[in-house]
């Protein structure tokens, strides 16, 4: 797999750093202890079993940033993951070549305490504490997998910008249906707190039934909450729809299909429940 761009300076060729663990401050471990404390009390309720289950056996409880070797070790054991550190965002045939070989890779730098509401790079925080729990889900653990290598066929196809949407809202910015309920399951969710309560409670936006196609000509934005929110009825659902899709007629069929505004309905969504769109830009995220 030749890699596309060069990697920074002081990164491998796959573009993975080391964490440097002993590097970090206490009050950089201070910052991730404010942001899990924040996020666990607003969680409880709102997200799936999945991800708590993932938290505990994972035991990301304990005090300060993880270690992503220690982590990698219970990780691996349960799923055949692990996580990586890298300098930021990689270029997307690294990102899928990692996926696609169950590495997770994760920003190592934390957001500093006067961005705990909004950052625009993934940090630790967004990347470990909102991505890494499902990785533990064998269901889920697969999906990515299949994502990841799905991904690394879509850039031949030069579909990668489909490929995209259904990683932006699923793994992002997923709901899933729990006995009846909907959860959150998305990591750009769960690990922000304004949108933890707006992607459930708030009228503005849409809430569709979950579609791999649909989902693959609909548009998003990436500044500010969604417009509209895809269900999931469960995680094996979703990795049975990707793993055994067969993409490139797929790709084939979704040529000539235009694309789908964030906030639109179509007359073939399974609606949950139609957004009033109100929701102004501006609020902080
Ligand atoms: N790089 N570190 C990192 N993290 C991501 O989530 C990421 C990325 N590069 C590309 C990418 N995501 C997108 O192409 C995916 O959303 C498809
Ligand atoms: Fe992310």
């Amino acid at each position: 797999m030749s890699l596309s761009a060069t990697p920074p300076p002081g990164a491998r060729s796959d573009w993975t750093i080391p964490q440097a663990w002993d590097s970090y401050t206490a009050a950089e471990h201070g910052v991730w202890d404010t942001l899990f404390a924040r996020q666990t009390a607003m969680l409880k309720g709102r997200v799936s079993d999945a991800f708590l289950h993932g938290l505990d056996v994972l035991r990301l409880s304990e005090a300060g940033i993880p270690d992503f070797g220690e982590l990698s070790e219970r990780l691996t054991a349960l799923t055949g993951w692990q996580v990586v550190a890298v300098p930021g965002l990689v270029p997307d045939d690294v990102f899928f070549d990692h996926l696609a070989n169950r590495r997770f890779v994760a920003g190592r730098f934390i957001r500093r305490p006067d961005q705990l509401d909004y950052l625009e790079e993934p940090d630790v925080f967004h990347d470990v504490f909102g991505h890494v729990p499902l990785l533990a889900d064998p269901a889920f653990a697969d999906y990515m997998q299949a994502y990841g290598a799905g991904g690394l066929r879509a850039i031949r196809f030069g579909a990668l910008e489909k490929l995209a949407r259904l990683y932006w809202y699923t793994v992002e910015f997923g709901l899933i249906r729990q006995r009846g309920d909907l959860k959150l399951y998305g990591a750009g969710i769960v690990s922000s707190f304004g949108e933890s309560i707006f992607a459930l409670d708030d009228t503005s936006p849409n809430r569709i039934a979950f579609d791999l196609e649909r989902v693959m000509r609909t548009d998003y934005r990436i500044d500010d909450y969604q417009q509209s929110y895809f269900v999931i009825d469960s995680f094996e659902e979703l990795r049975r729809q990707t793993a055994d899709a067969d993409f490139a007629p797929l790709y084939g069929q979704l040529e000539g299909q235009a694309d789908i505004a964030p906030d639109a309905i179509l007359p073939s969504d399974r609606v949950l429940n139609r957004g009033t769109q109100r929701h102004a830009r501006d609020r902080p995220r």
